[in-house]
C-alpha cells in the first residue's frame, strides 16, 4: 500500500482544481504545471507549487510528457493525476509515469490502450458479455464482405475510424450502392485525422439517447457501478447539460445494466474510474465506447451517490479497496450539471476575455467547480468551458426550479456565456419533460431564430 503525499496534477482549469481540493482534504500537498498563458490560474494559485511546463499550444505544454515528468521529478511528487483531455488516456504517459515510479491516478496502461482502439474495445466488451451493436466482427477487411453484413443487419449502417471516438470519423450509409464509396472515404479520413486507416460498421440507430455507466475497480477483480448519466444533450459532439439519474431508466433497469456492467469491470480487473457509453433505443442499451478516465460530468453523480470520485480514485491508486460495496452505493435524487462556455450563446463562436465582473451562485445543493475570478483573463488557447454548475434536487422538478434560480444568480460580466442558453432550454417543455435524444438539441437550436 503506497501513500500518496503529493501529487502533480496535469491539467488546467476546473478540473485541476477538482483535483486539487480532493487533494489537500486527504492531506496530500498539489504540484499544478502550467503554460505560460496560464500563470494566473486559479489551478496555479491553490497548489503548494506551480512549475511552468512550455508556452500556451497544448502540445508544448499540457501534452509535453518530457516536461511533466520533469516536473514530477523536480518537485518530488509521488504520483500523477492526468483529469480529462489531454493525457488522461494515452496509455504510453500512463507506462511513462510508472517507468518513473510514480504512480498514475487512473486504470492500467493496457486497459487505456485496449478502450483507446475501439474495434479492440467492442471485442472486449461483447467477450465480458455487454450487449452491443449488430455490427462487424472487428475492423472491416473486405468491401463485399461488409455489403453482405449490411445487408443481413440492414440499412442504415454508420461506418467509424477504429481510432476515433467521440464522434470522429463517423460515415451514415443509406443504401449498398453508397457502402464502398464511403468505407473508402472513411478510410482516408481516418488515416489522415489519427495515423490509422481502420475501420469497422454498426448498424446506425436513428435516434437513441446516449447513456453511459460510472464504473469503479480496484484493479484486484473488486468492481461497483455508480448508475447512469443521462448525456443526450449535445451540440456537434459537445455535451451541454447531463443529468443523474436518467429520466428514462427505471430502478430495476438500473440495478440489471449495472450489475452487468460492474461485473464485466470486476471480470477484467479494472482500476479506477471508467464510463462505459451505451446507446439506448427501444428501450435496450448497446454498447459504443469505453472512457478510462474521470469525466467532466462526474458531479452529477457525486450528487446522487454522496461520494468523492477523485478521492476513491486517488484511494484506488494507493492500492486501497473501494470504499463502498455495491449493497452500500445508495441513489438518492437528481442531479443535473450545466456547461457554461464562454462563447456566443447562439452561434457557439469562441468569446475569451477578461472577467470584467463575477458572482457564482450558491446556497443550497448548488455546485459550482470553475476557476473563474474578477480579474482572470479566459486565454484563447483551450476549450471554451469556464464552469460547471451543477444543482441537487430530490426530484428532476425540484433539480429544474433550483437550476433556474442558480442561473439566474450566476454572473459572469466581460465575455459571452452560455447561461441565457441553459435558461432558454428550462423553458422547453419537452425538456422540462426529458423527453430528448442525441438529436434534438441541435432541432431545437435550429427552431430558435
Ligand atoms: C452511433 C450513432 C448511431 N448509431 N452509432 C457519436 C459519438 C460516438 N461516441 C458515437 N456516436 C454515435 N454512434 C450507431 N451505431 C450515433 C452517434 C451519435 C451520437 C452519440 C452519442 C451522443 C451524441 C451523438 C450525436 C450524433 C451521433
Amino acid at each position: 500500500m503506497a501513500q500518496i503525499k503529493k501529487l502533480l496534477i496535469a491539467n488546467r482549469g476546473e478540473i485541476a482544481l477538482r483535483i486539487h481540493r480532493a487533494c489537500h482534504e486527504m492531506g496530500i500537498k498539489t504540484v499544478a504545471v502550467h503554460s505560460t498563458a496560464d500563470a494566473d490560474a486559479m489551478h496555479v494559485r491553490l497548489a503548494d507549487e506551480a512549475i511552468c511546463i512550455g508556452p500556451p499550444a497544448a502540445t508544448d505544454s499540457y501534452l509535453n510528457i518530457p516536461n511533466i515528468i520533469s516536473a514530477a521529478e523536480i518537485s518530488g511528487a509521488d504520483a500523477i493525476h492526468p483529469g480529462y483531455g489531454f493525457l488522461s488516456e494515452n496509455a504510453k504517459f500512463a507506462e511513462i509515469v510508472e517507468l518513473h515510479n510514480l504512480i498514475f491516478v487512473g486504470p492500467k496502461p493496457e486497459h487505456i490502450r485496449v478502450m483507446g482502439d475501439k474495434v479492440e474495445a467492442k471485442r472486449t466488451a461483447g467477450a465480458l458479455g455487454l450487449p452491443l451493436v449488430p455490427g462487424s466482427d472487428g475492423a472491416i477487411s473486405d468491401v463485399d464482405e461488409a455489403k453482405e453484413l449490411a445487408g443481413r443487419i440492414g440499412y442504415p449502417v454508420i461506418i467509424k475510424a477504429a481510432s476515433g471516438g467521440g464522434g470522429r470519423g463517423m460515415k451514415v450509409c443509406q443504401s449498398a450502392d453508397q457502402l464502398e464509396t464511403l468505407i473508402q472515404q472513411a478510410g482516408t479520413e481516418a488515416k489522415a485525422a489519427f495515423g490509422d486507416a481502420t475501420v469497422y460498421m454498426e448498424k446506425y440507430l436513428g435516434n437513441p439517447r446516449h447513456i453511459e455507466f460510472q464504473v469503479f475497480g480496484d484493479g484486484n477483480g473488486h468492481a461497483i457501478h455508480l448508475g447512469e448519466r443521462d448525456c443526450s444533450l449535445q451540440r456537434r459532439h459537445q455535451k451541454v447539460v447531463e443529468e443523474a439519474p436518467s429520466p428514462v431508466i427505471t430502478a430495476a433497469e438500473r440495478d440489471r445494466m449495472g450489475g452487468i456492467v460492474a461485473k464485466a469491470m470486476a471480470d477484467m480487473s479494472y482500476r479506477g474510474a471508467g464510463t462505459i457509453e451505451f446507446l439506448w433505443e427501444g428501450g435496450e442499451f448497446y454498447f459504443i465506447e469505453m472512457n478510462t478516465r474521470l469525466q467532466v460530468e462526474h458531479p452529477v453523480t457525486e450528487a446522487i451517490t454522496g461520494l468523492d470520485l477523485v478521492r476513491e480514485q486517488i484511494r484506488v491508486a494507493e492500492g486501497h479497496a473501494l470504499t463502498l460495496r455495491q449493497e452500500d452505493v445508495v441513489f438518492r435524487g437528481h442531479a443535473i450539471e450545466c456547461r457554461i462556455n464562454a462563447e456566443d450563446p447562439r452561434t457557439f463562436m469562441p468569446s475569451p476575455g477578461l472577467v470584467k465582473q463575477y458572482h457564482a451562485p450558491g446556497g443550497m445543493h448548488v455546485r459550482v467547480d470553475s476557476g473563474l475570478y474578477a480579474g482572470y483573463r479566459v486565454p484563447p488557447y483551450y476549450d471554451s468551458m469556464i464552469a460547471k454548475l451543477i444543482v441537487y434536487g430530490t426530484t428532476r422538478e425540484g433539480a429544474l426550479r433550483r437550476l433556474r434560480r442558480a442561473l439566474e444568480e450566476f454572473v459572469i460580466e466581460g465575455m459571452k456565456t452560455t447561461i441565457p442558453l441553459h435558461q432558454a432550454l428550462l423553458d422547453d417543455p419537452e425538456f422540462r419533460q426529458g423527453e430528448y435524444t442525441i438529436k434534438w438539441l441541435e432541432e431545437w437550436l435550429a427552431r430558435q431564430d
